[in-house]
């Protein structure tokens, strides 16, 4: 959704070892929160690590419509068409590697 104006956005923190909500309140006093994620972290589980690798392995040099395509691995999105999980994704990921919370 794309609506302009300006809009408050800030962080809360939950429980230690969680990752924090972002929380955007916008002109009209409208709160809605959203789950930040860990970039890397494939399968949400708070770290950068070996099943991370093993889902982006899967998913390497597979497009949008391809049976094996996993959103989650496509940590660099391309500025326009179709989407892949390619090297700039591999870069990324390398980048965060062994991240955690
Ligand atoms: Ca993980």
């Amino acid at each position: 959704m794309n609506v302009a104006g300006t809009a408050r956005l800030s962080l809360a923190y939950g429980a230690p070892g969680t990752l924090p909500k972002l929380v955007v309140c916008d002109q009209s006093g409208s709160v809605r929160t959203a789950q930040t994620v860990l970039t890397g972290d494939i399968n949400r589980d708070g770290l950068v690590e070996f099943l991370d690798y093993m889902a982006f392995a899967n998913a390497w040099n597979t497009a949008e419509g391809d049976a094996a395509y996993n959103r989650k691995t496509n940590i660099s999105l391309a500025p326009s068409g179709p989407q892949a999980i390619d090297f700039f994704d591999y870069l990324v990921f390398v980048s965060v590697w062994g991240l955690g919370l």
